[in-house]
């Protein structure tokens, strides 16, 4: 498999995450490499023009986790070998999946634990589910949430019905088609700012730095046209619900924005929007910006911005980790308050001591870490 020479691919995992990864294919069309895991037979073959990839089909025979976390967990262990083959090429793997069912919450941190040993940069995008669904599936997704952080480089949350307003009144298929519509269109914008080559370019490897810097993120865009583009383009992304209308902005340590436009874009429009936006965000907050230019963005602005809640430079990122090894499952022992769950090496880690490692495993660290196993406590 081929992940194109930027090394770049988007991976749904799980029902909703595979449905989500094929809008945006259907919406970006050629050059976005796309493909999709899943442990259900039935919900894979619906999605057109994609091949999809089956995996734990002994264990579960085909049909799914059945929302059971631990039925995702051993599917993806059963049949690592062959996703992790899929993606051998890529560098930088943009992951989809939607907190609530089994195969996304279960299956997903294990691949990016897998993934993140293979020295592969992963950006995980996750849907914690409607409040329509009941309580049950949001505690699902909470007790599975923390797994998705420590897992990725950097986590990117999209609460469903944070979507838009007017939510209730939608019909059903209507909210789902609006979701993954709003994901999708952000997801092409990336992949535009990422793939064209642009003055001020904003290409993967500068991603993969800035993944490396950050923990969770809130992801939105906006869209403008006409004389006051540039003004109106940072009042929407102002507005985007995904960014919490103005708070993920207001609150970020880091932003990283991609403006795409025509040709016809001008400096001054450039420059008003940073003014704009600077004037909206922290006065330390670490701004880096990319412009993509594209004949077919001709007359318009589009702003697609990632809005890291913590960032911390990846130098003193991997400082810290090594630092973090001693502490608790939860970080607390050393002043950590973020309730993060951490895979560390404990004492053996702060010790020097070296690894146990049997077939790849580093058996100094606790078993239900290495394995992903929920503690419900
Ligand atoms: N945006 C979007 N969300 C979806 C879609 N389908 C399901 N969801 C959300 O995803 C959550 C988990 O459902 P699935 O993705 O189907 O679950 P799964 O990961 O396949 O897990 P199992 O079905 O248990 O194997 C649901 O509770 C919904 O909130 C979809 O097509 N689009
Ligand atoms: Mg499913």
């Amino acid at each position: 498999m081929s992940n194109g020479v930027s090394g770049l691919i988007l991976v749904g995992v799980g029902g909703g995450g595979c449905r989500m990864a094929a809008a945006a294919r259907r919406m970006y069309g050629e050059g976005m490499e796309v493909l999709v895991f899943d442990t259900d037979e039935v919900a894979i073959r619906a999605l057109a023009g994609l091949r999809g990839h089956l995996f734990g089909a002994t264990r579960l025979n085909r049909q799914g986790a059945g929302g059971v976390h631990s039925n995702g967990r051993l599917a993806a262990q059963d049949d690592l070998s062959h996703i992790l083959s899929q993606l051998k090429d890529a560098r930088i793997v943009v992951l989809v999946a939607c907190l609530g069912g089994g195969t996304g919450g279960g299956a997903v941190p294990v691949i990016l634990q897998a993934l993140r040993a293979e020295g592969k940069t992963v950006l995980c995008f996750a849907t914690l589910p409607f409040a329509f669904e009941g309580p049950e599936r949001r505690q699902i997704a909470e007790r599975d949430r923390p797994f998705l952080e420590q897992g990725a480089d950097t986590l990117v949350l999209a609460p469903l019905d944070e979507l838009y307003d007017g939510l209730e009144q939608a019909a059903l298929p209507e909210a789902i088609r609006r979701a993954d519509a709003t994901l999708a269109s952000g997801l092409c914008l990336l992949w535009r700012l990422l793939l064209t080559p642009g003055y001020i370019g904003f290409d993967p490897a500068h991603l993969q730095q800035l993944l490396s810097s950050a923990g969770t993120a809130r992801f939105g865009s906006s869209s403008a046209a006409g004389a006051d583009r540039a003004a109106e383009a940072v009042v929407g992304l102002g507005r985007a619900a995904l960014l919490r209308r103005g708070e993920a902005l207001a609150g970020a340590r880091a932003l990283a924005l991609g403006i795409l436009a025509g040709p016809d874009l001008r400096l001054a429009e450039v420059g008003e929007i940073m003014d704009r936006l600077r004037a909206v965000c922290r006065k330390d907050v670490h701004l880096e910006m990319g412009v993509a230019m594209d004949p077919a963005f001709e007359g318009r602005i589009e702003l697609v911005a990632l809005a890291f809640e913590q960032w911390v430079p990846s130098d003193r990122r991997l400082a810290a980790v090594a630092g973090e090894q001693g502490s608790d499952l939860l970080g607390r022992a050393e002043g950590k308050s973020d309730g993060k769950l951490r895979v560390g090496r404990g004492k053996f880690g702060d010790a020097g001591v070296e690894k146990t490692v049997i077939k790849g495993e580093d058996l100094d660290i606790p078993t239900y870490q290495r394995q992903h196993i929920r503690l419900d406590r």
